[in-house]
């Protein structure tokens, strides 16, 4: 190691820490290290680095202060799931939502790979924390990477640096080794692109021996390794092994007008409104109400020792969705990337700024899309091009958000009251309603579906089975993953209330019934009525749901006729979903917990 370049000093002392740098060094081939600090000024370093590299552009100072831009190779532009692999030692342990590959065999495929692939490259020593340092839930990584570009959104996205130095030099908690490389080693004198990756991709999980290796891309959850691969494939082991749970979920509390304060989470899969209803703003009419956002991503949750589930974010930082994110749909979301903001695959104006489908009424005269193509909206009408990709991205940091709960760094986390599931279905779902008990719950979320978004490679506006929306993120078999969900009530005192919401209705024109955005707090106001005793259910085959006069109208011209069709719960098509939920039981049916059997056979007689 002593002949390769350190750029920055060795901010760490354990011993496993630096042997381990040393052999990924060894098999990398880096021309430097970098230690990382977590610094502001490494921060400017690294993005002035980016932007003389062609892969940052910064925007206009005065309207997009400490904003940068980039455009990501058009084949590096979404998670993958197909190239997404969990390597437990068994096949059976990954279960047949997983792709699963022979560990060994793996490994040996990954040395290969990643023989000499940061040639000509800097690997940064990249320490995270997920969740607060000083947190007992919180766990930490180390990403050894050969993206600056990586290195800035995980300063972004988590706890990084020296801090994170300091607690790995403790040697109290176990570090989860993260290898990432872009694989694009550069020959000498070879000129670098603005993004380098690969067309062979391995998003890899080890989740016996809690390790993440990542080849060949540096888009979002392939490539910020705490995120998806850790905060959840890696979590979600840890998690069933620990008795709690990792979760794709939003949080957020509401705030009556007399300070009561309820929290919730919420499953809904990728590019399905989770950043949208964190940040959720009530009706002007609804008058004190207040919605306060902890995350809205990932959740981590685990019952404190009075028996109440308690959840943090592990996160400090938004990867939302940038297409449709607009002041009216999403204030709040457009306060927090007004400034120190990284945009991946949006457009560029010709004042510097950024533009995306859905950000205002009228598009720019012209602007360069994702592509770095002129772009207008008379060529959008003739070739239907988008100025933005439909997975460009905001990375933003969670500290700006104006409605940022107080709580969102309490290392206790927040109290869970309501736990709420909800996807895209065009049809059959109602709006909302209630499960009847947890195991009904558990059985809502392991059977829950939407149709397919461009957060994903591949086809999009299919439905697909998404239990609790975790099918591209549970490392391990799905199973088994009911069964923790099950057993977690056992240790609790007061059981969440659980609910399934669908704001994607259509009606028989193909026109969404409900309105959606803000007027989806009038459906939260009820989750909260429910949880504290105060509105009452009405029963039908599926669950509890709202009588018309216990949703608070005030402002909204939504008739009980229109709530009825909403709410309709069509045993026809019921039999049909029925049918779709056996589907997914058929593939798991060797681990299935008898509840889930059983919820169904109840759920098809009250049918
Ligand atoms: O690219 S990510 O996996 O981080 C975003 C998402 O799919 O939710
Ligand atoms: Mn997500």
């Amino acid at each position: 190691m002593a002949a390769r370049a350190h750029t920055s000093a060795v901010p760490s002392s354990n011993k496993h820490l630096l042997r381990w740098v040393e052999k990924m060094a060894d098999l990398t081939r880096p021309d430097a290290i970098h230690w990382v600090d977590g610094s502001q000024r490494e921060y400017d370093r690294l993005c002035a680095l980016l932007e003389q590299r062609g892969t940052f552009i910064r925007l206009n100072k005065e309207l997009w202060p400490g904003c940068y831009y980039a455009r990501s190779d058009p084949r590096d532009v979404a998670r993958v799931e197909e190239r997404t692999f969990i390597c437990s030692l068994s096949r059976d342990s990954a279960g047949p939502t997983n792709n699963w590959a022979d560990p060994y065999e793996m490994r040996r495929k990954l040395k290969s790979l990643f023989q000499g692939c940061m040639r000509g490259r800097t690997m940064y020593v990249l320490p995270f924390c997920m969740g607060p340092l000083d947190s007992p839930a919180s766990r930490i990584g180390v990403q050894l990477t050969d993206s600056p570009y990586v290195v800035v959104s995980m300063r972004i996205m988590a706890r990084i640096g020296r801090a994170v130095f300091a607690e790995i030099d403790k040697d109290v908690k176990r570090v989860v080794p993260c290898m990432h490389s872009v694989g694009a080693p550069l020959e000498r004198g070879q000129a670098d692109v603005p993004w380098p990756c690969n067309d062979t991709k391995y998003i890899v999980h080890f989740p016996e021996t809690r390790e993440i290796w990542s080849y060949g891309s540096g888009y979002g959850g392939n490539a910020l390794l705490g995120k998806k691969c850790f905060a959840l494939r890696i979590a979600s082991n840890m998690a069933r092994d620990e008795g709690w749970m990792a979760e794709h979920m939003l949080i957020l509390g509401l705030e009556s007008p007399a300070g009561e304060k309820t929290y919730l989470a919420a499953a809904f899969p990728s590019a399905c409104g989770k950043t949208n209803l964190a940040m959720l703003v009530p009706p002007k009419a609804l008058k004190g109400w207040k919605v306060w956002t902890v995350g809205d991503d990932i959740a981590w949750i685990r019952p404190d020792e009075k028996g109440q589930l308690r959840a943090i974010n592990p996160e400090t930082g938004f990867f939302g969705v940038a297409p449709g994110t607009s002041a009216r749909t999403n204030p709040n979301a457009m306060a927090t990337l007004a400034r120190n903001t990284i945009f991946t695959n949006v457009a560029l104006t010709p004042e510097g700024g950024v533009w995306w489908e859905g950000m205002t009424d009228t598009a720019p005269a012209q602007c360069l899309d994702w592509q770095g193509r002129i772009w207008t909206p008379e060529i959008a009408r003739k070739t239907g091009a988008s100025a933005a990709h439909p997975n460009g991205r905001f990375t933003a940091p969670a500290a700006q958000c104006p409605s940022i709960d107080p709580a969102w760094q309490d290392p206790e986390g927040v109290p869970l009251s309501a736990i709420v599931f909800g996807g895209r279905r065009s049809v059959t779902m109602p709006l909302i309603y209630q499960a009847f008990n947890w195991s009904a719950g558990v059985y809502m979320g392991a059977t829950m579906a939407s149709e397919t978004t461009a957060a994903a490679a591949g086809a999009t506006g299919k439905l697909r089975r998404d239990p609790m929306a975790m099918l591209p993120f549970c490392g391990y078999h799905m199973g088994d993953y009911f069964r923790h969900w099950i057993k977690m009530q056992r240790r609790l005192n007061a059981t969440p209330r659980v609910f399934h919401v669908n704001w994607f209705r259509k009606d028989e024109e193909g026109n969404f019934i409900w309105p959606g955005f803000s007027e989806n707090f009038r459906i939260l106001k009820w989750i909260v009525d429910r949880v504290r005793g105060r509105a009452q259910g009405k029963e039908t085959p599926i669950g509890w749901t709202p009588y018309y006069k216990d949703i608070d109208w005030t402002g909204l011209d939504f008739s009980e006729e229109q709530f009825t069709r909403i709410q309709a719960v069509d045993r026809a098509a019921w039999r049909t979903e029925v049918i779709g939920h056996e589907e997914l039981f058929f593939d798991l049916h060797d681990h299935l917990p008898p509840e889930m059997i059983y919820e169904r056979e109840l759920l098809i007689c009250r049918l």
